[in-house]
C-alpha cells in the first residue's frame, strides 16, 4: 500500500523538531524536517519559554513537511505542566518555565488548604514543585478565561479550537485519576476558576482543520489530531515491547522510569516513594517516577563551556566509559539540581558536603553523573515493580538517552535486567502512531502499535 504522510511536532525542553512520517499498516519511516534549540529565557520576572519563537519554527517545519509530502494530519506533543493564560483568545505573556522558582509560594498556598496526602488521593501525582496546580496557585487569574497547556496552545493557534488533551491534562494535578475528568471539588477548594480549563479530548480525536490563514501559509489542508500530547505519553506508546512484562525509561532532559498499568496505584507507599499516576494513551496509567535525567549532564556541560571552550559530548562520554578513577555515586534525584545554572559546581558541592569521592577530571564527573543516573534508574524500576506488583523482565530505554551506551550498559548492570535501547525518536513515533490509527492506517491497541515499532526500528540490547 501507498504510505500515508503524517507530521509530528515534538517539543522537548532542550530541542524541538518537526518530523515527517510515512506510514503503512505495518511500518513507519521517519524523516526529520526541522530541528531547533529550546531552553529557558530569563527576564526580570523569571524564567520563560519563548513560545512564539517555537511556533515560528513549528510553522516553518510544517511548511517544509507539506512541501515534501501530502501531509494528512499533524500531532503536537511537548513537555508537560506548563501553560499560557489567555483572555479573549489573546495570550497574556510568555508561559513560565517549570524551572522558575516562583512555584515555592504556590506549593505553600496549596498545601495550606489541601495537605499533601489528601492532594495525592485527589490527583495521584508525585510531588513536583512545578505541577500546574502549584503554578496556578501563584498566578492572578481574575481576568483570565483560559489556561492552555503548551501543545494545546499550539493546536489552538493552528485550528482556533481550545481543548485540553487528556494525557497532558493529567500532569496538571487538577484531574481526578479515577474518572479522568477535571476535579471540580479540588478546583473549588483551591479557589481555582473551572472556566479556565477547556473541554478534555482524548488522543486520537480530531481537534480541527487548519485555520484558513494557516492552511494558506503551510500550503496544506491537514487536520490537527490529538495525540498523547504529553511527550512521555507518546514515548511510552512507542516502546518496542513484545511482551507485557516491561519497564520503560524515557530518557531525555528527564528520565521517566516506570510501568504501564490499567488502574492507578494510590497507596501511601507509592506516595512516599514519590511515584506518579499520569494518564497514558488508551486509558492506561503511566505509573512512574521522574529522575533528573540528562539535564545533569547537559547543564554541567553548559557550565564547562562558559569559559568559551567546547565540550564534545560523545568524546567526553567515551572518556567517561574508560575512566577508572574515583566515582561519586550521588543522589541524582536531589531537588537541589532542579534549577538551571552552575550544575557542575553544585554537583561537586553536593558530593563534598556528603563526603563522597571527588573525581579530578571532567571525564570523572561525567562518569559520576551517568553512574548516579543509572543507579537511580535501576532503583526506580525495582520500586515501580514492587509498588505496582507488575513483573518486569526487560527494561526499554527510549529517547535521546538510548544513544548513550554507557548509560544503557550501567543501567543493565545496576538493575540486573536486560536493557533494550531505542528508538531515539520514540516520542515522535508514538505521536505519529496515534494519528495513523485515527486515520485508519493502522488498527489495534497499544500492543499492535508496538509491534509496528518493533518491526520498523533498530534496537540494541545490553545484557546485565
Ligand atoms: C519530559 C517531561 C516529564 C515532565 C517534565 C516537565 O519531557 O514531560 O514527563 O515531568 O518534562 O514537564
Amino acid at each position: 500500500t501507498e504510505p500515508v504522510a503524517i507530521a509530528a511536532v515534538d517539543l522537548g525542553a532542550t530541542s524541538g523538531r518537526v518530523m515527517l512520517a510515512r506510514v503503512t499498516p505495518t511500518s513507519i519511516e521517519l524523516e526529520q524536517v526541522a530541528r531547533f534549540p529550546n531552553g529557558p529565557v530569563r527576564t526580570p520576572d523569571g524564567l520563560h519559554w519563548n513560545v512564539l519563537g517555537l511556533y515560528e519554527h513549528v510553522l516553518a517545519g510544517l511548511r517544509e513537511a507539506a512541501r515534501r509530502a501530502p501531509v494528512r494530519s499533524i500531532g503536537i506533543d511537548s513537555w508537560a505542566v506548563d501553560y499560557a493564560l489567555l483572555r479573549e483568545g489573546r495570550m497574556l505573556g510568555e508561559p513560565f518555565h517549570y524551572r522558575d522558582d516562583r512555584t515555592a509560594a504556590g506549593v505553600e498556598t496549596v498545601h495550606a488548604i489541601v495537605p499533601a496526602d489528601e492532594l495525592y488521593r485527589a490527583n495521584g501525582l508525585q510531588h513536583l514543585p512545578f505541577n500546574t496546580v502549584f503554578q496556578l496557585a501563584a498566578e492572578r487569574l481574575d481576568d483570565v478565561d483560559a489556561a492552555l497547556l503548551v501543545p494545546d496552545l499550539l493546536a489552538y493557534w493552528l485550528t482556533g479550537r481550545q481543548v485540553a488533551e487528556r494525557t497532558n491534562a493529567s500532569t496538571t494535578g487538577l484531574l481526578d485519576p479515577a474518572t479522568g475528568t477535571w476535579n471540580a471539588g479540588l478546583l473549588a477548594r483551591l479557589g481555582l476558576p473551572s472556566r479556565i480549563l477547556p473541554p478534555l479530548v482524548d488522543p486520537g480525536e480530531t481537534i480541527g482543520a487548519l485555520l484558513p490563514h494557516v492552511a494558506d501559509e503551510l500550503g496544506s489542508n491537514a487536520h490537527v489530531i490529538a495525540v498523547g500530547s504529553h511527550d512521555t505519553a507518546s514515548a511510552v506508546v512507542a516502546v518496542p515491547a513484545t511482551s507485557p512484562d516491561f519497564a520503560y525509561i524515557s530518557c531525555g532532559t528527564w528520565g521517566l522510569v516506570g510501568v504501564e498499568l490499567d488502574a492507578p496505584v494510590l497507596t501511601d507507599a507509592g506516595r512516599a516513594a514519590n511515584f506518579t499516576n499520569e494518564g497514558g494513551v488508551d486509558g492506561t496509567v503511566r505509573y512512574l517516577h521522574n529522575v533528573m535525567g540528562l539535564w545533569l549532564l547537559t547543564e554541567s556541560v553548559r557550565e564547562w563551556e562558559r569559559d568559551g571552550s567546547v565540550v564534545d559530548l560523545p568524546v567526553l562520554l567515551a572518556e567517561a566509559a574508560v575512566y577508572d578513577g574515583p566515582v561519586a555515586l550521588f543522589d541524582a534525584n536531589d531537588p537541589g539540581f532542579l534549577a538551571p545554572g552552575s550544575m557542575a559546581t553544585r554537583i561537586a558541592e553536593h558530593c563534598r558536603d556528603r563526603g563522597l569521592p571527588l573525581p579530578d577530571s571532567r571525564a570523572g564527573w561525567a562518569r559520576s553523573i551517568v553512574e548516579s543516573l543509572a543507579a537511580a534508574f535501576a532503583d526506580a524500576v525495582r520500586t515501580a515493580s514492587e509498588l505496582s506488583g507488575r513483573r518486569v523482565d526487560t527494561i526499554h530505554l527510549v529517547g535521546g538517552g538510548s544513544q548513550n551506551e554507557l548509560l544503557c550498559r550501567l543501567t543493565a548492570e545496576r538493575s540486573g535486567l536486560p536493557v533494550v535501547a531505542g528508538p531515539v525518536e520514540a516520542t515522535a513515533i508514538g505521536n505519529v502512531l496515534v494519528q495513523a490509527r485515527a486515520l485508519g492506517v493502522i488498527e489495534g491497541g497499544l500492543e499492535a502499535l508496538r509491534s509496528v515499532v518493533a518491526a520498523s526500528v533498530q534496537t540494541r540490547r545490553f545484557e546485565p
